[in-house]
């Protein structure tokens, strides 16, 4: 009876030594996060040094440090496992969740296939980084993205405005095979992880279930989708005015390059193409801030200034001393615009190549959104110091960015006089161009991306597939034939530098959103596209609650905090452009609206 007794004893001893308990969690969470904060801290000092001084060693330095991450981090989710089925305290659940979604590229358990995935990755991002334009093959007179960008602004030649296209896509091709090792390395890594691909890791990331995920993200463009084809529709028809038979299709289609930007992305640089004829001449930006001598550094403090007037803190000292504003003359570099909090804490930085513009101007507040969400939330545990979702951290600086009304311009001296109410009409236009254009599009980015971790598309319809999205959605067509032998994907930072995009599409509607709240809590009573929170502290401190939050809680609850809903909803973007469209049905009666997909979305005519 007593060894019974005993046996039985040992047995439940050794069943509960076996048995994790919620210490035991809580500890060996801990310890990851110490980890994972060093090994994230080194990577992304790597990943600076490489961004801003491209060359094959800083690329392999950051190949490196993103394999030690990418290795231990896979190591922690494993070793994880161990607590599976034990009731967790909510945030430390979410702390296990957290890190098994925290690797956009997930690698392969095998050493060598993993370090092939962080050096293709890293080449892929070299080589945007480095891509040049350089016309009639001159190669003294080559240029890079951020110039490409103004030129593609800024030109009303549409033959000009075809070859800077064909120029820059150029780079894409010679990236194909890379990225087709990239996708299938990283599949690989998704699946050890447990995901079905790399895309469906992605999707997993927005506290509910990818069907719903999907489900929402369709919902959002159903409520959207009818302004963008007004916008479509009216814009089409200006600029068939100005350029005739080069804008001009049977189909309907705008071709992609006439519409100021290099992806056909936001159009509010050829607003004045669009402009309703006798309408108020709304100020360029870019150009009064030149016309006052503004620098790169002197755009920043605009923003800065913006944050401070809502209650919060000047940037650190070492913001100024560390960034990277203008591109320097003597190294490649990514140009594309980031924000940066190299140590987790304080260290924060920009990296941009600021050209002093309008969309620079607006790129500044939405970059330094990502900065002050990273300040606010530096002290709770290191998985939490994130966005709510990212699509969260996209938003806010553009929230911010949607006060720039021509009253706060007054305030601070860059406009003389307020425009009048009949304004609002241009004003809005100019900002739809900007806001409801792009919207098709940062739909369209990982569409295609999650059919091609998906399976669905094979590396030989790579462009294909892109095109056919990018016809479906946006009704635009490349402004000369593409083939197989072309990748333009790759002309886009976001594909070579592996950065997942839905989270811009997120961000357009949750902005509004944000807005409209802070608006609200300023006191702002009248039409909701006339206000701006400038110098409102109960508006900062309403953005504070939601940014201290960092992704400690499911994101439903970081909106509710802010707006008191709970869901997504592109009703305040709606409310914002109501009387746009109004008038853009006006405008647009009697004209035939959308387009026709054809067989070879490829073809230019
Ligand atoms: O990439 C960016 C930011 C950095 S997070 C400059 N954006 C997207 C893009 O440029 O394609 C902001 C809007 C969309
Ligand atoms: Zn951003």
């Amino acid at each position: 009876m007593r060894t019974v007794v005993l046996a039985l004893l040992l047995a439940a001893v050794a069943a509960a030594a076996a048995k994790p308990s919620v210490a035991d969690a809580r500890a060996f969470m801990d310890k990851a996060e110490a980890e994972l904060l060093d090994l994230t801290n080194e990577a992304q000092r790597s990943g600076w040094i490489e961004e801003t001084y491209i060359t094959q060693d800083t690329e392999t330095e950051s190949a490196k440090a993103q394999e030690r991450l990418i290795a231990r981090t896979t190591e922690l989710v494993d070793q994880a496992r161990q607590f599976d089925g034990l009731k967790l305290p909510p945030e430390l659940a979410r702390e296990f969740l957290l890190m098994r979604l925290s690797l956009p590229l997930p690698a392969p358990h095998e050493a060598a296939l993993r370090a092939r995935a962080t050096a293709v990755a890293a080449s892929l991002d070299g080589s945007y980084g480095a891509g040049k334009y350089c016309p009639n093959g001159d190669t003294s007179k080559c240029i890079g993205i951020d110039e490409l960008d103004v030129r593609m602004a800024k030109s009303r030649d549409p033959r000009e405005l075809a070859e800077l296209w064909a120029g820059w896509h150029k780079i894409g091709a010679p990236m194909r095979e890379r990225y087709a090792d990239l996708v299938k390395l990283s599949n690989q890594g998704a699946r050890e992880l447990g995901f079905a691909d790399t895309g469906a890791l992605w999707r997993a990331g927005y506290d509910m279930p990818a069907d719903a995920f999907s489900a929402d993200l369709e919902r959002l463009w159903m409520q959207v989708e009818p302004l963008y084809r007004e916008l479509h529709t009216y814009v089409r028809r200006k600029l068939i005015e100005k350029y005739g038979a080069h804008a001009k299709r049977a189909d309907g289609m705008i071709p992609a390059h006439l519409l100021g930007n290099m992806w056909a992305q936001e159009w509010g640089n050829i607003y004045d193409i669009a402009a309703p004829a006798e309408s108020y001449k709304t100020a360029d930006i870019g150009e009064t801030l030149q016309e006052k001598h503004v620098d790169a550094k002197g755009v920043v403090t605009y923003g800065e200034h913006f944050f401070q007037s809502l209650g919060f803190e000047a940037l650190p000292a070492t913001f100024w001393e560390r960034s990277q504003l203008t591109k320097p003359r003597d190294r490649d570099v990514v140009c594309h615009a980031s924000a940066w909090d190299v140590d987790n804490d304080k260290d924060v930085r920009l990296k941009v190549c600021i050209h002093v513009t309008t969309d620079d101007f607006t790129t500044v507040h939405h970059e330094l959104g990502h900065n002050y969400y990273q300040m606010a939330y530096r002290t709770l545990p290191f998985l939490f110091r994130n966005g709510a979702n990212d699509g969260f951290h996209e938003a806010i600086g553009d929230s911010i960015a949607l006060s720039i009304t021509p009253e706060y311009l007054k305030k601070v001296g860059l406009v003389d006089t307020i425009p009048p109410p009949e304004a609002d009409i241009p004003l809005l236009l100019r900002t739809a161009m900007d806001k409801v254009a792009a919207l098709p599009w940062m739909l369209v980015v990982d569409k295609w991306r999650w059919e091609v971790f998906g399976g669905e598309v094979k590396p030989e319809h790579y462009n294909d597939a892109w095109w056919r999205l990018r016809e479906k959605y946006q009704g635009v067509a490349p402004p000369v034939d593409r083939s197989e032998a072309d990748f333009d994907p790759g002309a886009k930072y976001h594909i070579p530098s592996n950065t997942p995009y839905v989270r811009y599409f997120l961000a357009r509607i949750y902005q509004f959103q944000f807005y409209k709240a802070m608006c609200d809590a300023s006191g702002y009573k009248g039409p909701l596209n006339r206000c701006s929170f400038y110098e409102s502290k109960e508006a900062g401190a309403k953005l504070n609650a939601m940014l201290k939050m960092g992704a400690s809680k499911p994101w439903p609850e970081a909106m509710r905090v802010m707006t008191g809903e709970d869901k997504a909803d592109a009703g305040p973007m709606l409310e914002y452009f109501a009387p746009l469209l109004t008038w853009l049905k006006e405008q647009n009666k009697g004209q035939s609206e959308g387009w026709t997909v054809s067989e070879n979305p490829q073809k230019s005519q």
